[in-house]
């Protein structure tokens, strides 16, 4: 049986119940792919999603890929390549890439959901199949040749990898030092050493090509410290002719030299890559070219980061689910223990677990987390088809919609950060809770689950970058057009009449909760102008205290956020369960409204504490000797 879960029934509701993709679906950039069609494929995913691509989960997590430092190599299990041969087959990974390079362009709400369903029954499928999305930043950005590598990358299956860590550089990716040298031919020469690089080798794929941040020296105007200084190579596993394609028989000198043993995801090979190390492999140099002939690298890096932290966000809300379906399966037969009421009759009949009312409160914790993020993850893609349909327009002169840009950057911190946060939190509190010491067990999926989502709060940057991202880039330098905008959606929901009385106790709570998250980003801009040491007052060490907060208000403004998300999915099931529901529909309908007024009920209440605690931070932990930590 598979270990995946998938619920289906949800993402369609998102789709096209509450999100109406049926009126972006088959029009403009996304006329191949009409609601039918989108219908048929979620269909056939959720199939490959719950056989083949789950079919290697545990296999491939107890036969991990050995490095063998011999040849650099970190070949991958037999049953994980069968699930990724099924995937690449299927072709679904055309939906994301453009036109240009082989795909056929479907909204992003649609690939994400597709997403979801791949993240959850096999997470490594999608990283390692994500070669042709990485050809599509090298299409977008590049030069005529760089626009022929992608080609090729696409038609040839060929991997990719982003390499932006080293040793020394991970949050702060400016600190990197890796350096690129021009061969004045038209390529650089890369050194240095790169870690934890995902799909860096295996052997699914003639070749890789990796994205590499470098440092170039020597050249004017370039190359300076930071970031900025950064610019983006690509640089292959094997060299090929840029205009066929055909593999030239010459190694790169870019060689795997380090395979990490880690606690989850271990099929998905984290590497060590060293360029142009003269002892290393061959001794080759590491060639690489300049993506699209300008510096920029790091703004052309965050496109692919952009996507990354989507993925990872969904990765980890996907994993949610299905530990909580899981559980739910488990819970409804497990039986142990009388019912509360009959607590003191030793004979009364035992009950399954799902009659005890703490493991209610746990499953529709679990539960309305779950259907709460999802909404997250589709409504930010609702933006992202926006920025489709704008790129589309523009061709023929339209304009660019800087809105819909501007809200999916903010929301992007909150579906990686939070998301990743509370989905970890919840499978280990909550899922594999429910199970009891079964639960710890390994024949049931959920240990698996928890060791495997831990990732998803580390990588593609921390949740303390998340929400340093959220605060200071999202809301202070976008000067809050974004926020504002989501706030007034958010008050006008509440303002309305939505689920005619049936809502009126949560919408007050959003209400409240929302002027306490204003409060709260308010309180920090105050403690962020008094960090002005130019301005009359101004002491610089009060940006310490925006610091000890901005990760609170990440979570607090995810908590609401998620809760209108859910209110607004109630009041569209109020509506269908006024009307004529089958029977079938009838329960998740219901289950939809109690999942709304859950959430809002038992969270919205401490968005109050949480301002309070914001506001009563001072700097005494910043004055506190590190010797009395
Ligand atoms: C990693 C990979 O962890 C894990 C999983 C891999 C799975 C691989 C497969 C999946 C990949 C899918 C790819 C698909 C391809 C895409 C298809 C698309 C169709 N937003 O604030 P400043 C830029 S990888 C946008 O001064 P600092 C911007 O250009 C490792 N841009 O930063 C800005 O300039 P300006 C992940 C942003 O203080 C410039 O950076 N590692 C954003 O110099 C400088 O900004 C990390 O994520 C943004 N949010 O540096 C590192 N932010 O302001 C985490 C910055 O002029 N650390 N830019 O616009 C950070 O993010 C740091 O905050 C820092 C700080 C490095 C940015
Ligand atoms: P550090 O940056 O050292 O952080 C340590 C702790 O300090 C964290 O809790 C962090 O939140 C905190 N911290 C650091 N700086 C600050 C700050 N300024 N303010 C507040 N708190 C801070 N990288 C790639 O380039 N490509 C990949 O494909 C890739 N895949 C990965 C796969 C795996 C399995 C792993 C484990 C990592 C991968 N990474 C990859 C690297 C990953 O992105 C980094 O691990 C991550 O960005 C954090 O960097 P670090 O590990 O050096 O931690």
């Amino acid at each position: 049986m598979s270990h995946y879960q998938s619920n289906l029934r949800d993402i369609e509701f998102n789709l096209f119940e509450v999100l109406g993709r049926d009126e972006v679906l088959g029009q403009g950039p996304f006329a191949d792919v009409d609601g039918e069609t989108a219908r048929s494929i979620l269909a056939e995913v959720d199939r490959l999603a719950r056989e083949d691509l789950a079919a290697s989960y545990e296999d491939s997590d107890r036969n991990p890929p050995v490095f063998d430092p011999a040849t650099n190599t970190a070949p991958l299990p037999e049953s994980f390549k069968k699930s990724y041969q099924a995937w690449m087959d299927a072709e679904y990974w055309r939906l994301s890439i453009p036109e240009e390079i082989g795909g056929t362009p479907a909204p992003s709400t649609l690939n994400w959901a597709i997403g979801e369903m791949v993240l959850g029954s096999n997470a490594p499928v999608w990283m390692y199949a994500c070669g042709p999305s990485f050809a599509s930043i090298v299409h977008r950005n590049g030069n005529e040749r760089d626009q022929r590598i992608a080609e090729h990358m696409v038609e040839r299956g060929w991997g990719a990898t982003m390499v932006l860590t080293e040793p020394d550089a991970g949050s702060d990716v400016g600190a990197g030092r890796a350096k690129a040298t021009d061969n004045g031919d038209g390529s650089w020469n890369i050194e240095g050493v790169k870690r934890f690089i995902t799909s860096a080798e295996h052997d699914m794929s003639e070749n890789i090509i990796h994205l590499v941040l470098a440092r170039p020296v020597g050249v004017e105007g370039v190359g300076g410290p930071g970031t900025k200084g950064l610019s983006l190579f690509i640089v292959p596993k094997h060299h090929f002719d840029h205009e066929t394609g055909e593999l030239t028989g010459e190694r790169n000198g870019a060689y795997v030299t380090n395979v990490e043993h880690k606690m989850g995801i271990k099929v998905s090979n984290t590497c060590e890559v060293t360029f142009g190390d003269p002892s290393v492999g061959g001794g080759e140099p590491a060639r690489g070219w300049l993506l699209g002939e300008v510096h920029d690298g790091i703004a052309q890096m965050f496109q692919v980061i952009e996507n990354a932290r989507m993925m990872v966000g969904s990765k980890a809300i996907a994993t949610l689910s299905t530990g909580y379906l899981n559980a739910l399966e488990y819970a409804k037969s497990r039986v142990q223990g009388a019912d509360l009421t009959q607590a003191a009759d030793k004979t009364a009949p035992r009950v399954t677990i799902t009659h005890h009312p703490d493991v209610r409160r746990s499953l529709m914790t679990q539960k309305s987390f779950a259907e709460a993020m999802r909404a997250l993850v589709l409504y930010t893609a609702t933006w992202q088809d926006r920025i489709q349909m704008a790129e589309h327009a523009a061709v023929e002169g339209g304009e660019k919609d800087d809105l819909a840009a501007a809200v999916n950057d903010l929301l992007l911190p909150i579906v990686k950060g939070y998301g990743s946060e509370r989905s970890w939190v919840l499978l280990g509190t909550e899922s594999l809770q429910t199970l009891g010491g079964s639960g710890f067990l390994t024949e049931y999926p959920i240990e698996q689950y928890v060791r495997d989502a831990k990732i998803d709060t580390l990588y593609e940057g921390t949740t303390a970058i998340q929400g340093q991202d959220f605060f200071f880039r999202k809301i202070v330098k976008d000067q809050g057009r974004a926020l504002g905008h989501l706030a007034k959606e958010i008050e006008g929901f509440v303002a309305s009449e939505a689920g005619n009385g049936r809502l009126k106790t949560e919408r007050a709570l959003l209400a409240g909760a929302l002027e306490d998250a204003n409060a709260l980003v308010g309180h920090m801009i105050n403690d962020l102008m008094s960090a002005d040491a130019s301005a009359e007052g101004g002491d610089l060490r009060n940006i310490y205290k925006v610091g000890l907060n901005t990760t609170r208000l990440l979570m607090v403004l995810g908590d609401v956020v998620c809760a209108w998300l859910l209110l607004r999915q109630a009041e569209v099931a109020l509506g269908k369960l006024a009307g004529e529901v089958s029977a079938k529909d009838k329960p998740f309908y219901e289950g939809k409204v109690a999942a709304a007024q859950f959430f809002a009920q038992t969270n919205l209440p401490r968005v109050r504490a949480e301002r309070k605690i914001a506001e009563g931070i001072d700097l005494s932990l910043m004055d506190l000797d590190e010797s009395a930590f």
